[in-house]
């Protein structure tokens, strides 16, 4: 919504809650919250029902404005939204804002049943493309989602998202919130500064979290600090095609730092990439060997490393061929990264985790889990100590240090734990503040803290309205917390995580609503306007295929239903429409392989047919237009129902079949 839009929305609120508590009251009672308006005339004030359910409730005003400003009737439409990693789930949900309501859970890097998500020929070939040197994987740790971007805006066409567990990155197609593509280097083992992207989607990033040696390879824990690296890759991204190129992607060596979370640089610093990174005392653990446990060995140094990349330069440096080939990705070599200075350090206090460039692209706002304030740094003061080679010594890979007093603007006093920035469209900044369980809102300008609200608990990431883009819009922050204690019913010791939506439109930041999330921490997520998000109906013309928007080779027409006998076994060409399956009994023999190729012919909205075979493992959603194929073998003679899982009409009971293997 356009900010005058809201302004007007909001100077109404105090009407609307009056007339309501005016409602509630009756004739005698509080007369509404002080300040609030007399209702027009005409209006009656009510019988008290309003009240009395209050009361019976045990609702304040401030829980009647929180259900006014989320509360959507039936039929409508949320202005935002929020595109959440799943967590563990693999998965990532999309939710309408303000109301809160899970619309959509993506199947990503895990099998999603009612999708048909990983059950027919393609979705499955693509879960694969995310195996590991053969091992088949079927879950991820997603964390960070990353809408593509144009000019520093989202563009509402694809989402991406890292799991870390893996080192992996996937890629989503927003006209039809399918996943379609699965990347995958073996150069590093883990990630976590993943998935941010180039103000123009570019390059997707995905930098390494817990050194390794590249590409796979053993060394001994003790040659940590001579084999172990991290690396930031830079994945092109084909805008045209919606697809990373491999072929056309590069990463840059780093040492063996933990790399943390990442951002990349817009407007002024377009063309720059800032990586935080924890534990340059190169702990590795070792307890039972005798050494210090890793969380306080790699807490000893005061400083830690910003990462300062200039990617255009590396792109050029990657074009000149200053590259090794690791693991099938091209990657500078620290010494050349360090040399010219693709790579600079700036010290980053105390086990630094969030990195955050301001909308205006000018400074990166930086926090320290062990230290009470946010950084602020300038990236122009930043550039120029580069240019001018104004360094205060070199990391023990010849990496530049720039000297931190200088590259800062100043530090603001945040609280215990601060994480991670977002910003409004007011010049004001917000920040996660773990340990105290808070957000604090402060201003950018002056380095002043605001106000900080208390959130339910464990506060991650925090997200803003279009928060990451050059012109965030405000209005709605949702603080992503960690295991809710008392919020919710008790379902057992693993707890919901919380996310919490908190109104930062007017004076005071106010809590509005909380949604359980079950199923994975979900670390991040970004907020876009809805109406950039051009969503397909149905799939046209029929037989598309969801992986590729074009019509699939095996697309069958009706009155083209057929069976037929190929040397790779039999291909049954199939149609789906209210409510049958045509052909609907399938005779093969025992051991034969049969291709099953099904078109829903359907073009009505709501027309989705399921299919499903028993004891096969096979479940299909069939959209509208949609087209997919999957094959199996038939080894197991015998009688195995075929029916369609998505109660599609009145006859949907009927929308059945028979696939019967005859013994050989
Ligand atoms: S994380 S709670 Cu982004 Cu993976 Cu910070
Ligand atoms: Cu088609 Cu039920």
């Amino acid at each position: 919504m356009a900010r005058s839009d809201r302004e007007q929305k909001l100077r109404a609120f105090p009407w609307v809650i009056g007339l309501l508590l005016a409602l509630a009251c009756g004739p005698g009672g509080q007369q509404g919250a002080p300040g609030a308006l007399e209702p027009p005339a005409g209006a009656r004030p009510g019988n008290g029902e309003l009240a009395a359910l209050m009361k019976a409730r045990g609702l304040t005003e401030q829980d009647v404005e929180a259900a006014l400003r989320t509360y959507t009737p039936t039929g409508g439409r949320d202005e935002y939204l929020l595109f959440a990693s799943g967590g563990h789930s693999g998965q990532v949900l999309v939710i309408g804002v303000p109301s809160m309501r899970i619309l959509k859970v993506i199947g990503v890097f895990t099998p999603e049943p009612w999708q048909g998500y990983a059950y027919g020929d393609e979705t499955s070939a693509l879960l694969a493309t995310g195996d590991r040197n053969g091992q088949p994987l079927t879950w991820a740790d997603t964390h960070h989602p990353a809408l593509s971007e144009t000019n520093g805006d989202y563009d509402g066409r694809y989402l991406f998202i890292n799991d870390k567990a893996n080192a992996r990155v996937a890629v989503v197609d927003l006209r039809d919130f399918v996943t379609v593509q699965i990347v995958n280097s073996t150069l590093i083992e883990s990630d976590h500064g993943a998935t941010f992207v180039t103000p123009n989607t570019e390059y997707v990033i995905e930098s390494a979290q817990y050194p390794a040696p590249l590409g796979g390879r053993y060394a001994p824990i003790e040659r940590f600090d001579e084999e172990y690296r991290g690396a930031v890759i830079f994945w092109r991204f084909d805008r045209e095609r919606g697809r990373i190129v491999p072929e056309q992607s590069w990463a840059i060596e780093t040492p063996p730092y933990m790399q943390d979370l990442a951002d990349a640089g817009k407007l002024v610093s377009d063309g720059w990439v800032f990586v935080n990174s924890f534990n340059t005392e190169r702990s590795w653990g070792g307890i039972a060997e005798g050494n210090p446990p890793m969380e306080s060995g790699a807490s000893q140094n005061d400083m830690d490393y910003l990462h300062i990349i200039n990617w255009r330069q590396a792109e050029q440096a990657v074009a000149d061929g200053k590259f090794e080939e690791i693991a099938g990705m091209k990657v500078i070599p620290l010494e050349v990264a360090a040399a010219e200075k693709i790579l600079t350090f700036v010290g980053e206090p105390k086990s630094p985790h969030g990195v955050d460039v301001t909308p205006d692209g000018r400074e990166l706002v930086v926090s320290g889990k062990l230290d009470t304030h946010a950084t602020v740094y300038d990236f122009e003061k930043i550039r120029s100590l580069i240019e001018a080679g104004t360094f205060t010594g070199r990391d023990p890979y010849g990496v530049g240090i720039l000297p931190f007093e200088e590259a800062i603007r100043g530090q603001v006093e945040i609280g215990l734990g601060p994480l991670h920035t977002q910003f409004d469209d007011q010049g004001n900044a917000y920040t996660s503040v773990f340990i105290e369980s808070k957000v604090a809102k402060w201003s950018l300008a002056d380095l002043a803290l605001i106000e900080k609200i208390p959130v339910h608990y464990n506060v991650g990431h925090i997200v803003t309205a279009e928060g990451d883009t050059v012109s965030p819009d405000g209005g709605y922050l949702v603080s992503m917390n960690k295991w809710a204690i008392d919020r919710f019913n008790d379902v057992g010791p693993l707890l919901p995580q919380n996310f919490q939506l908190i109104g930062i439109d007017g004076e005071k930041m106010k809590l509005l609503y909380d949604l359980p999330i079950p199923l994975g921490e979900p670390h991040y997520a970004q907020m876009v306007r809805a109406d950039k998000i051009k969503a397909i109906d149905v799939y046209t013309p029929i037989g598309i295929n969801a992986l590729t928007h074009e019509r699939d080779p095996f697309a069958v027409e009706g009155g083209q239903e057929r069976i037929e006998r190929r040397p790779d076994g039999v291909h049954v060409f199939m149609t789906a429409v209210r409510s049958h399956f045509t052909p609907d009994v399938i005779r093969v023999k025992q051991g034969e392989t049969v291709h099953l190729h099904i078109t829903n012919v359907e073009q009505a909205r709501d027309a989705t047919h399921g299919f499903a075979i028993g004891s096969k493992n096979i479940n299909l959603s069939l959209e509208p237009g949609e087209h997919a194929n999957v094959s199996f073998v038939a080894d197991r003679a015998g009688v195995f129902p075929i029916y369609c899982t998505e109660f599609c009409s009145a006859l949907h009971l009927e929308m059945a079949g028979y696939l019967l293997v005859e013994p050989r």
